[in-house]
């Protein structure tokens, strides 16, 4: 028998294409940007030059203005809907010569590279590198302060479920009521190749490719978009990686002695935890919600992204004791703890479906970026726990995309949900593995 580590380290392997990881054979056959840097994470504690290609890899895809695309399409494929043609990023004068889609995801390489610092035997290699990309980096943060933050608040938008990297969450369902689309003729493969029912429906993605004919109209110019876009939300999982990834540029920024970029990220950065606090905090429900900008107006629903911030330092410690309620014989574990932790969705809540994507399946990268958040604030039996249902989830089924969370439906399950062999997934539970709590 095989250990869980070699099982995961076999994913990588059989997912890596040269220079970069795609994150599932047949469904996602291109590099896709956050998954990049989970994966990164994973190859460091394989092969480091593997991370660092990863990071190169992506990064080949950015564009002028400093903005990372959710998409690098370096190579041919037939088997994911929407390719490149649809996204038809060269409309904008910032693109670069690879191909690339036109929308973004959640900003992790900052945090990415002070865990591969870490991660690495020989911190004098790994510092070059560092060094070689760190203003590329500082620049995508550039970017998203510049041209995504319209009120100079410290808090940045999406503008497109996609962006946010839990697709068909409930939450957007409130913005695609606020406007009718057109019936675009669709080519999905992804209900071709796994079970249609765990997957988002056509009538959503007419939304997703409406949004992304927009942008094109508007040839990706952000002040159009700003202005324009019916999409337009601060989500609490983006604004925290990207929180997450200033903290960690700050402290490698200093290692590196650029202390311009430090003093810029700092101000970015003590606006940006303000901003979360007295915007994106819910006293009522106790969690992190979203902010609809265009509509203005909070989406106070709790979701797996309303517990981001505790990975990004963000609550203090009085607000964190009453979030982690939600995992003990609460909300999200269940009163008598009937499910695995954690639920994409709010498992009370009449939008919960527990085998629908973002709608309530468990994620691993979401698992541990919520491992992360509790240890740094000292929950350890906790983030055991967290760390325990993920195990047991990959043991029983493999690395699946997600998960059930409910205990009584996995007891006669024989899957996962979604793809299978999926690199977030195994990466994840690598790095899991050598953390000893
Ligand atoms: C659209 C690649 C990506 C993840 C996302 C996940 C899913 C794509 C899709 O797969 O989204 O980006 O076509 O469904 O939701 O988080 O990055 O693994």
């Amino acid at each position: 028998m095989t250990s869980l580590f070699e099982d995961a380290s076999q994913v990588l392997h059989n997912n890596w294409k040269d220079s970069f990881t795609i994150p599932c054979e047949g469904l996602y056959p291109f590099q896709w940007n956050w998954d990049s840097g989970f994966i990164a994470i994973g190859w460091a504690h394989l092969d480091m030059e593997r991370a660092k290609s990863e990071i190169r890899s992506l990064l080949k895809g950015q564009w002028k203005n400093g903005f990372i695309p959710h998409i690098v399409f370096h190579n041919e494929a037939e088997t994911y809907y929407p390719g490149p043609e649809v996204h038809a990023a060269y409309l904008s004068d910032q693109s670069p010569e690879v191909k690339t889609s036109g929308i973004t995801q959640p900003p992790v390489l900052g945090f990415v590279l002070e865990e591969m610092y870490h991660i690495a035997k020989d911190k004098e290699d790994i510092l070059k590198f560092i060094e070689a990309v760190f203003d590329l980096v500082y620049l995508n943060h550039h970017y998203f302060y510049t041209h995504r933050d319209p009120a100079q608040e410290g808090l940045v938008y999406i503008c497109h479920n996609w962006e946010s990297g839990t697709d068909n969450s409930p939450i957007w369902d409130f913005i695609w009521e606020t406007f009718e689309v057109p019936n675009y003729e669709l080519d999905r493969k992804d209900t071709k190749l796994i079970d249609a029912s765990h997957r988002p429906t056509n009538k959503e993605y007419q939304y997703y490719i409406h949004l992304i004919e927009l942008f094109k109209q508007w040839k990706y110019d952000d002040s159009l978009i700003t202005k324009g876009s019916p999409f337009l939300v601060q989500d609490p999982l983006f604004n925290s990686m990207l929180i997450a990834s200033n903290e960690s540029l700050i402290r490698l920024g200093k290692i590196l002695n650029r202390m311009e970029q430090v003093a810029q990220l700092s101000r970015w950065q003590s606006m940006a935890k303000e901003r979360m606090n007295s915007k994106l905090y819910d006293e009522q429900l106790d969690a992190y919600v979203y902010y609809d900008l265009r509509n203005k107006r909070k989406l106070s629903h709790v979701t797996s992204s309303s517990f981001a911030p505790l990975m990004a330092g963000i609550p203090s410690k009085e607000q964190t004791a009453r979030i982690v309620k939600h995992f003990q014989g609460g909300r999200f574990s269940g009163a008598e703890n009937e499910n695995f932790l954690c639920a994409s969705f709010d498992p009370g809540s009449e939008f919960f479906n527990s085998k629908k994507y973002w709608r309530g399946p468990v994620w691993i990268n979401l698992n541990w970026i919520i491992y992360r958040g509790l240890r740094q604030y000292g929950y350890d039996a906790l983030a055991k726990r967290v760390k325990k249902d993920t195990f047991y989830l990959m043991e029983k089924y493999g690395f699946y995309e997600y998960f059930e969370p409910s205990k009584e439906i996995n007891r006669s399950l024989d899957k996962g949900y979604g793809g299978n062999n999926f690199s977030w997934s195994a990466a994840l539970t690598i790095d899991l593995l050598t953390n000893t709590i």
